[in-house]
């Protein structure tokens, strides 16, 4: 193939897509045929994810692509946010609805698991941060339930599409080491961790690799999306940040990156994990990255922050144009509020302008007096939380780092990169939005073979074809304000 037409469906914690990308060896071309949103509902007091939904925008868009590319499509490949997954009976039927990392069910757990397992074992064996939505911890506290009894797989989100689509069950590996409990030493599930936990060996199903071939559709799927049973399903990068980090526009390695939605993921690909008691303390993860890469890299709660808020003032009846409030913050007085976006109080939905008025209260300062304030005072918070992350990514990595890529849905807030660049004092290239899409299309087409090379040549062909922003630091406020605000919030 010269050409590979394929798409990329891209669910995110906030919206899916699919997206149709052509790529050849000086082609690189993306655009989007279906966008849907995706809402958890919560049902009898759990946090659900409405996948049947989901996986519905997925045909949608693949019918979608099969009338935009006349000629056929070479593949389709799935990524989506990682941790959460589906639990089949015996037959390959999903039991129940998948329930979402958000939901209180893993309030505890994470401490009831380190009392048995030490967490330094656990971070040599996975070399994975603690985050209490962990695979490991939602399986942990679903044990013992009627779902988990009657459960012989488990299948994280994108290999549960893929599986619909194709009738093939895998694991794939990004995605996997985002569990907790994949060994990452052998790429395999940790046999060790999961005796210890008394959980059942058949529910991993075997790993596969980025760039495998999972199947092709199943006959109904042809029928439903009026594509060729032959189209082959494809294994990404499919765990959302592991194609947005393919997707990142790097020239070298002398960088750091943002992945930036939702969640913001700061770090640095490396060649090799760091599994340092410090790195540990400081909540850094070494997950798995395409082509044997490791993702260094910490999470930060990111614009869920100011999703919530919009969510929050909707239902008020108050203003929640995102732009227009954008704006309006632009023009707010700087360094009034600072919150740490990382804190607990901040993860599980709800009142997120009556939490952040609550932290800056107990902080002894101002609460935010408008919801532009408020909007102000989350992107400022946030580019003081990116500079703090890539800064001790950098140390705890001794890595040098020249630019800071932002990439995802935050690249479209200029506040947000123009703060970060300055928080940094280094410059950032804000882009592609849709970098996470475009790191699933490359995979994909190497694998079919319309391109090749390494990682450096794929980021190549997005230099020469994606657009991009330059945001350079500001010298008013320089470096010395921001290392103030930090000293409000952490020692
Ligand atoms: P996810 O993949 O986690 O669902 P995205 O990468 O799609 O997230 O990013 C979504 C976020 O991007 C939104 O929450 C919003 O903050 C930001 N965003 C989207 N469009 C714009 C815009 N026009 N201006 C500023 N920010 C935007
Ligand atoms: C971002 C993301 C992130 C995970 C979180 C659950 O979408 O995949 O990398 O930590 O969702």
């Amino acid at each position: 193939t010269e050409i590979a037409t394929v798409a990329a469906a891209d669910l995110g914690a906030s919206s899916g897509r699919v997206m149709l990308a052509r790529v050849g060896r000086d082609l690189l071309d993306l655009s989007e045929l279906h966008r849907f949103g995706n809402e958890p509902v919560r049902v009898g007091g759990t946090l659900h994810w409405d996948v049947l939904a989901l996986y519905r925008g997925v045909l949608d868009g693949l019918r979608a692509a099969g009338r935009a590319a006349p000629g056929g499509l070479d593949g389709i490949g799935i990524d989506s946010w990682a941790v959460d997954y589906g639990l089949l009976d015996a037959t390959g039927a999903l039991i129940g609805n998948p329930v979402g990392y958000r939901d209180e069910r893993t309030e505890g757990v994470m401490a009831r698991v380190h009392a048995q397992l030490d967490p330094a074992r656990l971070y040599a064996v996975t070399g994975l941060q603690n985050l209490p939505f962990n695979t490991i911890y939602q399986l942990v506290a679903a044990r013992g339930t009627p779902a988990a009894a009657a459960a012989h797989r488990m299948l994280l989100m994108p290999d549960l599409l893929a599986y619909w689509l194709t009738g093939e069950q895998g694991a794939e590996l990004t995605n996997a080491s985002t569990t907790g409990l994949l060994d990452a030493t052998t790429g395999d599930w940790s046999t060790e961790l999961i005796t210890a936990l008394d959980l059942d060996r058949d529910l991993f199903a075997p790993v596969r690799q980025p760039g495998e071939r999972i199947g092709t559709l199943r006959p109904d799927v042809a029928e439903t999306t009026g594509l060729k049973p032959s189209v082959p399903v494809l294994a990404v990068g499919s765990h959302d940040t592991a194609s947005a980090v393919v997707g990142v526009p790097a020239d070298g390695d002398r960088f750091a990156y943002i992945s930036c939605g939702t969640w913001s993921l700061v770090g640095l690909e490396l060649p090799a994990p760091v599994l340092t008691e410090a790195g540990r303390q400081a909540g850094f993860t070494n997950e798995a990255g395409v082509d044997g890469t490791v993702r260094y890299l910490r999470n930060v709660m990111g614009l869920w922050l100011v999703q919530e808020s919009l969510r929050v003032w909707s239902a008020q009846g108050r203003p929640d144009d995102l732009a227009a409030l954008l704006d309006e913050a632009a023009r707010q007085p700087a360094f009034v509020s600072v919150v740490d976006p990382d804190d607990p109080v901040f993860l599980p939905p709800g009142d997120m302008p009556a939490r952040i008025a609550d932290f800056c209260r107990r902080t002894g300062q101002p609460a935010p007096a408008s919801p532009a304030a408020l909007v102000r005072c989350i992107v400022e918070s946030l580019a003081l939380a990116h500079a703090r992350t890539v800064r001790r990514a950098r140390e705890l990595a001794d890595r040098d780092v020249e630019a800071v890529h932002l990439v995802g849905g935050g690249a479209r807030n200029e506040l947000l990169c123009q703060l970060t660049a300055d928080a940094c004092g280094l410059p950032v290239v804000a882009g592609p939005v849709e970098a996470t899409a475009l790191g699933n299309a490359l995979v994909q087409a190497r694998a079919i073979g319309a391109i090749d090379g390494s990682l450096a040549d794929l980021r190549g062909l997005l230099r020469r074809h994606t657009p991009t922003r330059r945001y350079l630091p500001s010298t008013d406020p320089g470096p010395a304000a921001w290392t103030g605000l930090q000293a409000r919030l952490y020692r």
